[in-house]
């Protein structure tokens, strides 16, 4: 296997860097520079067209992209510790938060990102500010539904932690590194951010 990765702030290659530290997986990773303009060369739009970071490639060639993909083809292959649940309500559970996250809190997150950031503004062609600041209070009531979550249990979907703490810690990382921050009124959520930032896998390089 072949792992494309691109550094921090991408929080997309890190969800599956981080899945990796927490299963003890080490993959073979080749670094795609999105700064540099290295997903849009000819070398890494052969391996994925879409120009997109993560990829991973497996022995026969065929390539995975979409980060939570390759996490589930991971869980597959290394079943211990189950990050995707271990029971039926286990694993719906977990994946309503993925999804809540990535629809209620990246999509947001992106808009913002792109509409309203000056480093995107290099590369927009048109960044339609008042759509991005739009955006803002969807963050906001998205970071509010995790915080009540973690009220009830120590992680978001449940006792365990879980791809849903993995997806949750990469976009609120990415969102501080936008200008947004976790508001200090929602301890439950800040608690668990430093819970999940000091497992040993949020360090992952
Ligand atoms: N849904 C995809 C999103 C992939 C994605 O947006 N990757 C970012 C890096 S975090 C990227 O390659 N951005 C460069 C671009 O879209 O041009 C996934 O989860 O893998």
């Amino acid at each position: 296997m072949l792992f494309y990765d691109t550094p921090d702030p991408a929080p997309n290659p890190r969800r599956v860097r981080i899945f990796a530290a927490e299963k003890g997986v080490a993959l073979p990773t080749q670094t795609i520079s999105i700064a540099k303009g290295e997903h849009r060369g000819d070398a890494y739009l052969a391996v994925n067209p879409l120009g997109q970071t993560p990829a991973l490639v497996l022995d026969d060639g065929e390539v995975l992209t979409e980060s939570l993909s390759i996490c589930r083809y991971l869980e597959a292959l290394y079943t211990d510790p189950p990050l995707f649940g271990a029971t039926a309500l286990e694993s719906a559970r977990i994946d309503m938060w993925v999804r809540r996250i990535e629809l209620r809190l990246m999509v947001p997150v992106g808009a913002i990102w792109a509409h309203t950031h000056p480093f995107m503004a290099r590369v927009m062609p048109h960044q339609f500010t008042d759509f991005g600041e739009s955006n803002r209070p969807l963050v906001d009531r998205a970071l509010a539904l995790c915080d009540a979550a973690l009220g009830e249990t120590p992680y978001l979907a449940g006792e365990q932690f879980s791809v849903a703490d993995i997806t949750l810690l990469t976009t609120i990382d990415f969102a501080t590194f936008v200008g947004l921050t976790v508001p200090e009124d929602l301890v439950r959520l800040n608690d668990w951010h430093r819970r999940v930032s000091a497992r040993p896998s949020a360090k992952a390089v």
